[in-house]
């Protein structure tokens, strides 16, 4: 049995493996079917009530999922003196342990990529070869981002907003600013009915996140009442969550979901993720459509996406960032 330090417990937090809702009345996670005419409703639906889905008939070729999976494994089981090469992540390049610049911690490794994807901190690395890893994250993210931005315009038909490329205008912009992460949660045993926290809770800031992952468990989603739920691994499907941006240009119609991921006690969780985001200029304020042509008011006060990114990089993770925007 692997016996945690009590300063190692306090660093990385633990959580009963109980705490979580096991609502035998819970419908579960909406699935979409991305192919289907009424997946537009059923998107703003989810958007609405969970601000996280399931999505299937993504289109995403299964050989660019399984080739940057096969390039991720390899870089994670290089010895760690070789990966931290291309590190430390300030915000970008191989992370380990250290999340953001504020201290938080968790049982995780990752790559940080910034929206050039810029490989540079990678060419010293022995082992894999920069261009293949960049060819296969080229490829992967490209088609990601379609797909992302085909719910965008599919969610703002379904609010009856136009035109319809009015939040997918923003990931598809050259100076978007959008990253990509791919994270490795080594298997942790379990502690004595606990889990150890490999990603702490968070809300993504941007304005759509697409996560995708292998069969491993971990990741968990905030319901309204505050419990926990498990999401079941899926690697053949994405799972998407609006960002606090995104709640923010619909006037909190859509949720920024709080998430987080648990190490698994018996296997290694790798996940893909894409956040897409607004060029730094970008103002971020609710749609003047959806506050009724003035009838509603706005929650929020108006800001830049470099603003909200600034205010980001100064909070902690579980750090309520909207709060700082919202109007009194
Ligand atoms: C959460 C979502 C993305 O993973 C991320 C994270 C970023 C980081 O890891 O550098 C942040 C976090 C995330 C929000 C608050 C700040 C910044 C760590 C942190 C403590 C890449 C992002 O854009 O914001």
């Amino acid at each position: 049995m692997v016996v945690l330090s009590k300063p190692a417990m306090e660093q990385y937090g633990l959580v009963k493996n109980n705490s979580c809702k096991t609502n035998t009345f819970f419908p579960g996670i909406p699935l979409i079917d991305l192919s289907k005419p009424d997946a537009k409703h059923l998107l703003v639906k989810a958007c609405q009530e969970f601000g996280f889905f399931k999505v299937i008939n993504h289109g995403i070729p299964t050989e660019f999922i399984s080739r940057l999976e096969s390039e991720a494994v390899k870089f994670f089981s290089l010895p760690l003196s070789e990966k931290e090469k291309a590190g430390p992540a300030n915000p970008f390049g191989y992370g380990n342990k250290k999340i953001g610049p504020n201290g938080d911690v968790g049982w995780v490794e990752y790559i940080l990529l910034d929206p050039q994807f810029n490989f540079q901190k990678f060419e010293t690395v022995f082992g894999v070869t920069p261009e293949k890893i960049q060819a296969a994250v080229h490829d992967y993210v490209a088609s990601v981002k379609k797909m992302a931005c085909d719910i965008l315009e599919k969610l703002a038909e379904g609010l009856n907003i136009q035109p319809k490329n009015v939040f997918s205008k923003l990931l598809m912009h050259e100076q978007s600013d959008s990253v990509f992460r791919v994270n490795h949660y080594p298997p942790y045993p379990d502690l004595h009915g606990r889990n150890l926290i490999g990603f702490g809770e968070h809300t993504d800031p941007q304005i759509i996140s697409v996560l995708r992952s292998n069969n491993t468990s971990g990741l968990q989603i905030a319901l309204k009442d505050g419990s926990w739920l498990p999401v079941p691994p899926d690697q053949n499907s994405f799972f998407v969550n609006v960002g606090d941006s995104m709640q923010v240009l619909t006037n909190g119609r859509f949720k920024s979901v709080r998430h987080r991921v648990l190490a698994n006690s018996l296997k290694s969780r790798v996940s893909m993720i894409y956040f897409g985001g607004p060029p730094l200029s970008q103002k971020i304020a609710p749609l003047p459509s959806l506050l009724m042509n003035g009838e509603e008011d706005s929650l929020y006060r108006e800001f830049t996406w470099f603003e909200y990114k600034m205010s980001a990089y100064k909070s902690r993770l579980a750090d309520n960032r909207l709060g700082l925007f919202e109007k009194v």
